[in-house]
C-alpha cells in the first residue's frame, strides 16, 4: 500500500483550525525577498479549484483566487512533523513492516496480514483511513497493488481522499493510457526523448521491445523502462531510516557574503535542532547546498569528529564549509542557501537508529 496524505500542510493548517475549511488556503515558502516572493508549497482543493498548484509563484496565486476569502499562511514545519510522526505512529499498527517515503506519505507492506488477498487489503484501507480521520482528523489517499509501482500509482490517481486497488495484470488497463510521464521514474527529459520515438502512452511503451528501449536509454533504465511500463516491480519494501535532515532558504538578496549567509544559516540550524531534539537525535555530519546565480548547485560537507548536538556547531561547521566554497570559486554568487545535518543518531546510546518516527 501506499498512504499519501492529502494536500498535507494546508490540512494540518485547516486542522487546527477549522474556519479555514471552506476557504482557499495556501501555504507559501516566502524567499522574503520582498513581499509577494516565493512559491507555493501547497493548497488545499478549495485553492485547487482556481488553478493553485505547488511550486507557482505566490503573486500568481494571488491573481488567480482575487475576490476569494484567501488565506496565505507561512510553512509551521515543526508542527507538520509532530503530526507526520502521529500519522507514521498509526500506520505502523496496521502494516508488517513500513517506509517512511516523505513528510506525508508511506508505504506499507501488508502481504503477510492480509495473505496476499487485495479483496483484505482493501478492507484493512478502509480501517487505516477511517481510524486516521476519527483518531487524528486527517484524510489521506490510499494506492494497493501487488508490488510498490503499482500502489504508488494507484494512490496518485484516485487522489483525494481515495481508495483504489489495482490487481495483478490489470495495470495496463488502468494505467496504459496515461501520458507515459505518469509512469514513476519518468521525467520530463526522457518523456520528450519517449515522444520523439513515438512513445505517448503508458501502453505505447510497453509495446517497445527491451533492447529497443536499452539502446536508448542504457541497459539499466532501459530494462526499467520496459517492465515498469507492464507494472512488473518486484523489489522487496526495505524499511529506510530518515537520515538527513535539512533546510533551504532564499537570501534576501544575492550575494558572497558570510554574515548574511551565517545568519541564514543560523535561523535554519535553529530549526534543524528542535527538530532533532524532538526526535532525540544528534549528528555526525553536516552539509551545506548554495544554489548560485544560474540555479546551479554547489555542494560541501563534513563528517565531524564526535556526535554533536544543538544549533551552534552546525552554524560553525555550515560557515566554515561556506567560505571554502566561496574561497574555490571566486565567481559564484549565492541565491539559495542549504544545511543539512546527517549520521543521526538517537542519543538514547543505541549505535544504529532503528526507528525515527
Ligand atoms: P496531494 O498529495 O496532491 O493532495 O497534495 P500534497 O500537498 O500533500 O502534495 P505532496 O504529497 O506532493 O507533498 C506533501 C507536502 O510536501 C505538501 O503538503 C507540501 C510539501 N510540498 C510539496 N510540493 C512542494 C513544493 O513544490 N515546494 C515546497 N516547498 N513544498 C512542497
Ligand atoms: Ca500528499
Ligand atoms: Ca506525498
Amino acid at each position: 500500500m501506499v498512504v499519501d496524505m492529502d494536500y498535507f500542510y494546508a490540512q494540518c493548517e485547516e486542522l487546527r483550525n477549522p474556519s479555514l475549511k471552506d476557504k482557499p488556503v495556501v501555504v507559501c515558502m516566502y524567499s522574503d525577498r520582498t513581499l509577494e516572493s516565493g512559491a507555493v508549497a501547497t493548497c488545499n482543493y478549495v485553492a485547487r479549484e482556481n488553478g493553485v498548484r505547488s511550486g507557482i509563484p505566490i503573486f500568481k496565486a494571488k491573481e488567480l483566487l482575487r475576490g476569494k476569502p484567501w488565506v496565505f499562511i507561512r510553512p509551521d514545519f515543526a508542527y507538520y512533523e509532530a503530526m507526520s510522526k502521529n500519522i507514521i505512529d498509526l500506520l505502523r499498527e496496521h502494516c508488517d513492516r513500513l517506509r517512511v517515503e516523505s513528510i506525508d506519505e508511506a508505504y506499507l507492506d501488508v502481504t503477510s496480514r492480509t495473505q496476499g488477498d487485495l479483496q483484505r487489503a482493501e478492507d484493512l484501507a478502509k480501517h487505516i483511513k477511517s481510524s486516521m480521520l476519527e483518531k487524528l482528523g486527517f484524510r489521506c489517499t490510499i494506492g494497493i497493488g501487488p508490488n510498490k509501482l503499482t500502489a504508488k500509482m494507484a494512490c496518485d490517481l484516485c487522489k483525494p481522499d481515495g481508495l483504489l486497488a489495482v490487481r495483478e495484470g490489470e495495470f495496463l488497463m488502468r494505467f496504459g493510457h496515461l501520458p507515459v510521464d505518469r509512469l514513476y521514474g519518468v521525467g520530463g527529459r526522457t518523456s520528450a526523448k519517449l515522444n520523439e520515438m513515438g512513445v505517448k502512452t503508458i501502453e505505447d511503451l510497453a509495446k517497445k521491445e527491451a533492447h529497443v528501449l536499452q539502446k536508448a536509454f542504457g541497459r539499466r533504465l532501459g530494462l526499467y523502462f520496459h517492465l515498469a511500463s507492464q507494472g512488473l516491480e518486484d523489489e522487496p519494501l526495505v524499511e529506510w531510516r530518515r537520515e538527513q535532515v535539512g533546510r533551504m532558504a532564499t537570501l534576501k538578496e544575492d550575494s558572497r557574503d558570510i554574515e548574511a549567509i551565517r545568519e541564514s544559516l543560523t535561523a535554519m540550524a535553529e530549526e534543524i535542532s528542535s527538530e532533532l531534539e524532538a526526535s532525540g537525535l544528534n549528528y555526525r555530519a553536516v552539509g551545506i547546498v548554495a544554489v548560485d546565480t544560474s540555479l546551479k548547485q554547489h555542494s560541501r560537507s563534513k563528517t565531524l569528529k564526535t556526535e554533536e548536538e544543538g544549533s551552534e556547531p552546525m552554524v560553525k561547521v555550515g560557515v566554515e564549509l561556506f567560505k571554502e566554497l566561496l574561497d574555490g570559486e571566486p565567481s559564484l554568487v549565492v541565491r539559495r542557501v542549504g544545511i543539512h545535518v546527517s549520521s543521526l543518531k538517537s542519543k538514547a546510546g543505541q549505535t544504529e537508529l532503528t526507528r525515527f518516527y
